[in-house]
């Protein structure tokens, strides 16, 4: 990569992201965008699972793709990513160990990786320890487990560490400081940030080792890297109750390896309080013996010579003192602070904190899944169930947006039992069963019957009632309107039927009659298309008012005079085609019937006898020619 051992990450860092993290990888991107970058930080992601694929990501205000690899082999494979040598290994605790070592004993591409830093919790202690052996024989970075990363401002940023980007901002992470830190937590990492970017000019560079027993990397590791890179003045060294770390920087310090300025704290010192043994948050924080104690740790530093402040409060005034001596000594030049990039907000949380506004591509009226519970026109599905109003409730909410009285939501339901089925003949019946037949699944088949709903079959009430309407609302006397009808040679939508006739009556129709005239507040329509029932089956008597002329007038007579809709609202209705979705709905449940059926005698395929076919091409014996032939 060129760059020195002691400066693992700068702003040409390009890592590898192991694990499907894309709002991590978003942050890291955001991140590089805020430090001026000119590319981002993470080549490419690495699932084992979902196939090879790309993901989209925001680049400032532009995209980028990134792709995903199935494996590190395809990762590494013909040197395509040849700038990459750190990897961020989300995996989860059982897979890190095999991923992380498929990294390191990689045939041919191993030793171009630098550093690995993972992102797990609860590794087993042994696999941490063997995944340290390896990396050690490798000369490879460890950082982590049980981390969130680290940051180099204005350079890398290793996962989520440094939180969101407005807390980002806000500590001047896209700039680099003059301070190096380490610590073993993340969530202190970001105090330290804070403290960093008002007490100095900021942060070079911060690493949180890790909570677990056995880091890939330990406090001394990182702060002899910072010893070594003259653009790291100063240092802060956050430990923490247990383990002996600390000491270990205190030998480096006593031996003259490190030489720049310490300040140091250990946290827990409040472990004495408690009258037992105390474990903390991580699992290496606890003190095994007295030299453990943060007490003692702050002691033995201090003694060392390090800069080591009363408390913890007195940290943020202990470092403002030591900058500013370097400030005076020249050994820091603050440097003129630049403008805070401005990084676009992601749409989504600018939208949570109300900053911006935008039209709505569409708009619904009818159901809202986005609360807590699903609510069909404002009526929570619960009291749906509660309230028992049935399908025909939940079809009055869905498609009228109110509860109509239980008479009308009883109609519907009545009207989708009536219509449910009417034998396998029917156009779409037929239609599905020769579908389903042909091997087609249930949804095509049922589309292939629902297709053949219209003005001729099952499709005729929305035009049945329009046409009653506003004969009668015109005035016309039922003679007049089938006159009219004859006239324009226009058949009245409602009246007439295949088999059905005065002297074999379809007995759907009288159920609806009885069920209309019993329950209904008028049935006016109703007994106007009677009326023109009368004079058709006058001349031919198959041609009475069907079942979809008769449900059609009935539901307008709903619309009109049930008080649960007004007269602009009825109409509206009728005009945008509402009726002809009780038949679609009703004959759905007898298609989806008949498919099962034929599934269900494994009916092959369907072939028509051509005998059945009049086939005459008498009159294009010749066949036609279009055009002049060559
Ligand atoms: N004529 C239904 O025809 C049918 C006339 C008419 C004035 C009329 C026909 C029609 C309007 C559309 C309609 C819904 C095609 C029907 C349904 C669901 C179903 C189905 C099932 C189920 C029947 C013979 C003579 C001719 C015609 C005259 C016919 N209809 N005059 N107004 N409406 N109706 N569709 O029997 O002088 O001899 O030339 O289109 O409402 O689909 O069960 O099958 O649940 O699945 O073949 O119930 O009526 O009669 O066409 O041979 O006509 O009557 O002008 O007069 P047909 P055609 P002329 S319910």
């Amino acid at each position: 990569s060129g760059r020195p051992w002691f400066r693992p990450f700068d702003s040409s860092t390009r890592s590898f992201v192991y694990g499907l993290q894309p709002r991590a990888i978003q942050g890291m991107l955001d991140f590089d965008f805020s430090c001026g970058r000119t590319t981002p930080s993470v080549a490419a992601m690495i699932y084992p699972f979902g196939g090879h694929h790309i993901q989209k990501f925001y680049w400032g205000t532009k995209e980028t793709l990134l792709p995903v690899y199935t494996s590190v082999d395809e990762a590494f494979k013909d040197n395509k990513h040849a700038d990459v040598d750190c990897v961020v290994n989300f995996a989860s605790s059982r897979s890190v160990y095999s991923s992380t070592l498929d990294i390191l004993r990689h045939p041919t591409h191993s030793e171009r990786i630098k550093s690995i830093a993972i992102i797990a919790e609860g590794v087993p202690e042994r696999h941490a320890r063997e995944i340290l052996y390896e990396a050690q024989q490798k000369g490879v970075l460890i950082i982590g487990p049980a981390t969130v990363g680290g940051i180099k401002p204005g350079c890398f940023r290793i996962g989520n560490s440094g939180g969101m980007m407005d807390n980002i901002i806000a500590s001047k992470l896209y700039r680099p400081g003059s301070v190096g830190y380490v610590s073993k937590s993340g969530g202190m990492s970001n105090e330290l940030n804070n403290i960093l970017s008002f007490t100095t000019n900021g942060v070079y560079e911060g690493i949180a080792i890790g909570g677990d027993r056995y880091p890939g990397s330990t406090f001394v590791d990182h702060l002899l890297r910072y010893e070594k890179d003259p653009e790291c003045k100063m240092m802060v060294l956050l430990g923490e109750v247990g383990g002996v770390e600390e000491y270990r920087v205190i030998e480096a310090v006593k031996t003259g390896k490190i030489t720049k300025p310490i300040v140091a704290w250990a946290i827990g010192t409040c472990a004495g309080m408690f009258k037992t043994e105390v474990q903390f948050g991580h699992a290496g924080s606890l003190a095994g013996s007295d030299v453990e104690t943060a007490e003692a740790k702050n002691r033995a530093m201090a003694a060392a010579g390090f800069i080591v402040p009363p408390t913890f409060e007195d940290l943020p005034q202990t470092i403002t003192q030591l900058y500013q001596s370097l400030v005076q000594k020249g050994a820091i030049k603050p440097q003129a602070e630049r403008e805070p990039p401005v990084i676009p907000m992601d749409y989504k949380w600018a939208t949570e904190l109300g900053l911006i506004r935008k039209p709505a591509a569409f708009i619904s009226t009818i159901s809202d899944e986005r609360g807590q519970e699903l609510l069909y026109a404002g009526m929570r599905i619960s009291d749906v169930f509660k309230e028992d109003i049935g399908l025909g409730g939940v079809v009055s909410l869905l498609w009228f947006k109110r509860r109509l009285p239980i008479y009308a939501t009883k109609f519907i339901e009545m009207v989708l039992m009536l219509t449910a089925d009417h034998g396998p003949a029917v156009s779409g019946a037929m239609n599905t069963i020769v579908a389903t037949r042909a091997g087609k699944d249930l949804i095509s088949s049922l589309a292939s019957g629902l297709l053949t709903i219209g003005s001729r079959f099952g499709g005729a009430l929305d035009e049945a009632a329009s046409m009653f309407t506003s004969a009668r609302d015109r005035g016309l006397t039922p003679r007049e309107f089938v006159d009219q009808s004859r006239k324009a040679n226009k058949l009245i939508s409602g009246i007439g039927h295949k088999i059905k006739s005065v002297n074999n009556p379809d007995l759907r129709v009288e159920l609806v009659k009885e069920y209309v005239r019993k329950n209904f507040p008028s049935h006016s329509l109703l007994d106007y298309a009677l009326a023109v029932e009368k004079v058709t089956t006058s001349k031919k008597d198959t041609l009475i008012l069907n079942v979809d002329g008769c449900i059609a007038v009935c539901f307008v007579d709903l619309l009109r005079d049930s008080g649960a809709f007004t007269p602009e609202e009825a109409d509206e209705y009728i005009r945008i085609g509402t009726l002809n979705g009780l038949f679609v709905l009703g004959r759905s449940i007898g298609f989806i019937g008949h498919h099962l059926d034929q599934k269900r005698l494994r009916a092959p395929l369907y072939r028509h006898p051509a005998d059945d076919i009049f086939i005459n091409m008498a009159d294009v014996s010749q066949p036609r020619v279009l055009g002049r032939m060559q």
